[in-house]
């Protein structure tokens, strides 16, 4: 059982498995097989989800999908920990199951929602790599939309290129340009609409994403440009509501430059920033189309369960 979480929590930690979603589904197909793991008792079993949830929340440390999942399912084993190990098993794994459904929904519902605000002519951008954007892009094209999309390459990871490959493999027009020409072609390429992803969304409306989200808000801004964040309500941060601390990822410098070649020179890799409410036109939820401060009202409502605890 532990090897199980700890190749979970690796892969997660080392970007195997990668994306808010991603790595929120990961989880929770992890506490499934630990759900049929050897134990004596409910009890017991209950016992060893709480720890294998807490290993896996600290995988990384910035999107709360992953411990909104993880706790989400901890809640519910809590919930039903009155049962016999059998019925136990049964019923949790269950619930697992419809969680993971319920967010693959979430994703196709985002798309086809979100397919309306793509334009024909659209010049969209984005940046880094997200599902759920990439999900929206594609429906908006098989609903006949024709736009055309610039990806950034995203250092130091370069997700970007993973977007770039599945937009352009699906017919979309794709061009890929460096992080630094965001300024240069909202200009030049008369974009109109940015469209990312999002990691976590605090209760005020803003929200955390890949590393250089927020300057793009910025050019957006500037420029007039919409600014769309497609996002599953999984990303809402309840801990928001009591006023949490805003975590940001710091990853290895070896990601950016091996150290050995800059003697002397200290490399800092945030892997996230925040982009403040006021950049942001809109979400894209699974619930619809609302302006950031509406996500209080969401947050408030889908979490009612946690703000309990
Ligand atoms: C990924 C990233 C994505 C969000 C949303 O960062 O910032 O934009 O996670 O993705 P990393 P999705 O590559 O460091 O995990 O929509 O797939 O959940």
């Amino acid at each position: 059982m532990e090897e199980i979480v700890d190749k979970a929590y690796e892969d997660i930690k080392t970007m195997k498995v990668r994306g808010a979603l991603d790595i929120a589904i990961s989880a929770a197909e992890t506490l499934k097989k630990v759900v049929f793991s050897d134990s004596e008792d409910t009890q017991e079993l209950l016992q060893k989800l709480k720890s294998s949830g807490e290993r896996l929340k600290s995988a990384r440390p910035t999107a709360v999908s992953l411990p909104n999942a993880v706790d989400y399912i901890l809640h519910l084993a809590g919930k039903n920990s009155g049962l016999g190990l059998k019925d136990f098993r049964g019923k949790l794994s269950e619930s697992i199951d419809g969680f993971i459904e319920e967010q693959n929904q979430a994703l196709k519902k985002i798309a086809e929602i979100g397919s309306h605000l793509v334009e024909d002519r659209d010049v969209i951008l984005t940046h880094c790599n997200s599902d759920t954007v990439d999900m929206l892009l594609k429906r908006a094209w098989d609903d006949g939309k024709r736009f055309e999309v610039f990806c950034t390459e995203t250092r130091p990871r370069y997700q970007g290129h993973i977007t770039a490959r599945e937009l352009s493999s699906h017919g979309i027009p794709t061009t890929l340009v460096v992080d630094s020409a965001v300024h240069l072609l909202m200009k030049e390429m008369k974009v109109d609409k940015v469209v990312v992803g999002a990691d976590t969304v605090y209760a005020n409306g803003d929200m955390i994403n890949k590393i250089g989200t927020s300057q793009i808000a910025l050019c957006a801004k500037e420029m007039d440009v919409d600014f769309i964040v497609a996002t599953e309500s999984l990303k809402l941060c309840p801990q928001s509501l009591l006023g949490s601390k805003r975590e940001i990822e710091y990853r290895d410098p070896s990601e950016i430059i091996s150290p050995d070649k800059l003697p002397g020179v200290k490399i800092l890799n945030p892997a996230f920033d925040i982009t403040n409410a006021d950049y942001i036109t809109v979400f894209v939820t699974e619930f619809g189309v609302i302006p950031p401060e509406a996500v209080y009202h969401l947050l408030r409502e889908k979490f009612g369960w946690e703000l309990k605890l």
